[in-house]
C-alpha cells in the first residue's frame, strides 16, 4: 500500500514519521518532479490542518503584529510562482554510512532532491506589511508537528537570517505544481527557502517571528550542523560546526541505475546537478575509468535561478563492470569532493562527493 498519495515504488525509510524518496530513475527526464514522486521528509506525525480556520501569526520585532488567513494572504499580496528544487541535507547519506555507520539516521540515496513549481506570496511582502524593525536579524518559523527526536519532544521550527528571509524568492506557498499542497508537503501553507537545505522550508507554518537571535529550538540550534568527524552528536557543543544554510554543489547519476546489467556499447548517462542558492552548474564531467579521463556532459539550462540542472552524455560501455563517475563545477571553479571519506560527519549531512554507479555490460 502506498501512503500519502505517493507512487508505489517509493523507497520508504520510515512509515511513521513518513520518510520516503523515489527511486532515482523516477527523477530522470523530468525537470519538474510530479507530486507523487517528490521526496518527503518528516520529523513527526503529519498534521491535519483545516485551511479555513488556519491562521498565520507574524510577530516579534515588527511594528504591528498581524494574523492572516489563507484568503488574506491570497487577496492582499502579489501571487508568485517559482520553480524551486528542494534538497534534504541528508540526501545521499547512504554513501556516508558505507564509510562508517551513522546510527539513528536514514540512509537516503540521491532521491531526497526534487523540484516543483511553488505558488504563494513573498515572505518579504508579508514582513513589509508587518513593518520589520531594524533590530531583527533572523526570522523564525514554527509549526505544530511535535517530533520525538529531541528529548523532551518539541515542535518543528527553524530560522533564516533576515537578508535571505526578505529576498523575493522566499515564499509562503500554498500550491505545488499548480495544485493545493498535500498534507505531507505542508498544507495549507509552507515556507519555501530556495537554494537552502530543505530543513529551512518549514511545513504547516503557523507562526513567523522576527528576532534578534536565530531560532533556539533543536532543529535550528542543534541539528543541521556539520560536526567534526570525531564529535559525538549527543554531547557536541552546538557551536562545534557550521549551521547549514545554502546548499552545497552536488550531482547524482539517475541512469543507468547502480548495479544494472546492460548490453555493451553506447549508453546514455543522465543525472542532475545542483549548485545551491542562485548559482548555476557550469560543467559536468563523466568518467568511465574512475577519473583517469573525463568527457563533458550536455547540461540543460536551469528553469530559473533556483533549480537543479539535468545533464546527459553517451558513454561507450566495454564488456565487464564499469564504474561511472560524475562531478560538477560551479561558477567559482569549485568542484565536488572526490570521496565520501573527505566529508564524513557524525550526522551524515551534505554528501556531495562525486556520484558513482557500477554497471555491468555483457
Ligand atoms: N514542520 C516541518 N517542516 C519541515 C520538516 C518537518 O519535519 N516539519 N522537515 C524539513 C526537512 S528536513 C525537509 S528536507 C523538507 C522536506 O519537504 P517535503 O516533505 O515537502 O519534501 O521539509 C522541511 N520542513
Ligand atoms: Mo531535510
Amino acid at each position: 500500500m502506498s501512503s500519502w498519495d505517493k507512487r508505489e515504488d517509493m523507497l520508504v525509510h520510515e512509515q511513521d514519521p513518513y520518510n520516503a524518496e523515489p527511486p532515482v530513475s523516477a527523477l530522470a527526464g523530468h525537470p519538474v518532479t510530479a507530486v507523487d514522486t517528490f521526496y518527503s521528509r518528516n520529523h513527526g506525525p503529519v498534521p491535519d490542518l483545516d485551511p479555513t480556520s488556519w491562521r498565520l501569526r507574524v510577530d516579534g520585532l515588527v511594528e504591528h503584529p498581524v494574523e492572516l488567513s489563507l484568503a488574506d494572504l491570497q487577496a492582499r499580496f502579489v501571487e508568485r510562482t517559482l520553480p524551486v528544487t528542494l534538497q534534504c541535507a541528508g540526501n545521499r547519506r547512504a554513501g556516508l554510512i558505507a564509510v562508517r555507520d551513522i546510527p539513528g539516521e536514514d540512509p537516503w540515496q540521491g532521491g531526497a532532491t526534487s523540484t516543483a513549481t511553488w505558488t504563494g506570496v513573498a515572505l518579504g511582502d508579508v514582513l513589509d506589511a508587518a513593518g520589520l524593525l531594524e533590530e531583527a536579524q533572523h526570522v523564525c518559523f514554527q509549526a505544530p508537528d511535535v517530533s520525538h527526536i529531541p528529548d523532551p519532544p518539541e515542535a518543528y521550527g527553524a530560522s533564516v537570517p533576515v537578508g535571505k528571509a526578505t529576498s523575493p524568492e522566499v515564499l509562503l506557498a500554498w500550491a505545488m505544481n499548480g495544485r493545493a499542497l498535500t498534507p505531507v508537503h505542508g498544507a495549507p501553507v509552507r515556507l519555501v527557502v530556495p537554494g537552502w537545505i530543505g530543513a529551512r522550508s518549514v511545513k504547516w507554518l503557523q507562526h513567523v517571528t522576527a528576532s534578534a537571535e536565530s531560532f533556539p529550538g533543536h532543529f535550528q540550534a542543534t541539528a543541521y550542523r556539520l560536526l567534526p568527524p570525531a564529535a559525538d552528536p549527543g554531547t557536541a557543543d552546538a557551536a562545534a560546526g557550521p549551521s547549514l544554510g545554502p546548499v552545497a554543489l552536488n550531482c547524482e547519476i539517475l541512469a543507468p541505475g547502480d548495479g544494472q546489467t546492460r548490453p555493451a556499447g553506447p549508453v546514455t548517462v543522465t543525472g542532475y546537478a545542483y549548485a545551491g542558492e542562485d548559482r548555476t552548474v557550469e560543467r559536468v564531467d563523466v568518467s568511465a575509468d574512475r577519473g583517469v579521463t573525463w568527457v563533458q556532459a550536455r547540461v540543460d539550462a536551469p528553469d530559473g535561478p533556483w533549480t537543479w540542472q539535468h545533464w546527459r552524455i553517451d558513454v561507450d560501455l566495454p564488456p565487464g563492470t564499469t564504474e561511472l563517475t560524475a562531478r560538477a563545477w560551479d561558477p567559482t571553479g569549485a568542484l565536488q569532493p572526490q570521496q565520501p571519506e573527505d566529508l564524513w560527519n557524525p550526522k551524515g549531512y551534505v554528501n556531495n562527493s562525486w556520484a558513482r554507479v557500477r554497471v555491468t555490460a555483457t
